[in-house]
């Protein structure tokens, strides 16, 4: 459903085949390609000028940076946060309530998002291999949604339309429990028809299930890497890691060298295939999934498909400033780029 007339050129059509040639002088009229290492305020303006050219007015101008308080959450705050509920008689409880809630996701730009908890992405729920695991969801939206979880569990705990509590109407709330398997890296999101608009919307976040006998100590963060569409024409306007475009390059990660660095990085995304993650200037250990103690690769970019996700592990063995960012260059210029500060 396209809620603006077709005169209204999408990025997609720009680049399609067709209209490569005459699209070309365009594209760089909307983003001034000054470069990925060009600084944070005229990447934020290419992606103003770039909603500007969409929207055809509006934006124009709305550059420098989101206040870290304008959303109700930080992105600095959430690149940490983990929430592990409360455990009670053996059970790790949590209480999740869907909400409507307008946000900014770069300087200037809103987005009427769906929410869990209030933010986007959701809370980073964790827990442990084995507990048993009981949420409640309370839907406080104007519209039906569910939370379906990765895992493994039964059929009628899946949070999809039909089967078990499915579909949970505004002003509803169930109960979803089940145990903690397998342990990992995972998601949870709505599963709500038109699945893609549910999930895009914003309703999705990092579900971490630790082994039995935990990992090794290490500076542990999470990265759901995400876009928004902007003006519905089912391709995103916005790429972030944690919502908020150049969010770390106004604010680097700060690090210690030498210490152990543990990324819990989700792939969100929706209406693009593919993602993607590369640092500069390091190297990672890679646990696809994160089900397996053995690294798979050792690399410096990893590219996650809908709903993949994994666990990066490195030391960043000099200080300084490291650009980490899509190698998808164009979701890196809509907002997908951030800083590792690295300090003695
Ligand atoms: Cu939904």
């Amino acid at each position: 459903m396209r809620k603006f007339g077709a005169h209204r050129v999408s990025r997609r059509k720009l680049l399609g085949g067709a209209a490569a040639a005459s699209a070309v002088p365009v594209l760089h009229e909307l983003i001034p390609h000054r470069g990925l290492h060009g600084g944070t305020s005229s990447a934020a303006a290419a992606v103003a000028h770039h909603h500007a050219g969409h929207q055809g007015s509006g934006h124009r101008g709305a550059v420098g940076r989101v206040a870290r308080s304008a959303n109700g959450f930080d992105p600095a705050e959430i690149v940490r946060d983990f929430d592990e509920g409360t455990l009670k008689d053996g059970v790790r409880e949590w209480e999740i309530v869907a909400e409507d809630r307008e946000i900014e996701v770069a300087p200037g730009v809103k987005y009427a998002a769906w929410t869990y908890n209030g933010r986007v992405p959701g809370p980073t729920l964790r827990a442990r291999e084995g507990e048993r695991l009981r949420v409640l969801f309370v839907n406080g939206s104007s519209h039906p949604h569910t939370i379906h979880f990765h895992g493994i569990h039964r059929d009628v705990m899946d949070g999809i339309p039909g089967i078990g509590a499915g579909n949970v109407a505004a002003g509803d709330s169930t109960v979803y429990e089940f145990d903690a398997a397998p342990f990992g890296l995972h998601l949870y999101h709505c599963h709500s028809t038109p699945l893609a608009e549910h999930i895009a919307k914003g309703l999705y976040g990092a579900f971490v299930i630790d082994p039995a006998d935990g990992r090794p100590e290490a500076d542990e963060l999470v990265m759901v890497m995400n876009g928004f569409d902007t003006n519905f024409d089912r391709a995103n306007e916005v790429y972030a890691v944690n919502t908020v475009a150049f969010a770390y390059m106004h604010d680097p990660i700060r690090v210690k060298r030498g210490e152990l660095v543990r990324i819990y990085l989700v792939n969100a995304l929706e209406f693009d295939f593919v993602n993607s993650f590369h640092i500069h200037a390091n190297f990672f250990d890679y646990y696809p999934t994160g089900t397996r103690l053995e690294p798979r690769d050792f690399t410096d970019t990893v590219v996650q498909g809908q709903g993949e996700r994994g666990i990066l592990e490195l030391r960043f063995p000099y200080a300084g400033k490291y650009m980490f960012h899509a190698h998808v260059s164009e979701f890196a210029e809509l907002g997908w780029m951030g800083f590792f500060e690295v300090e003695d």
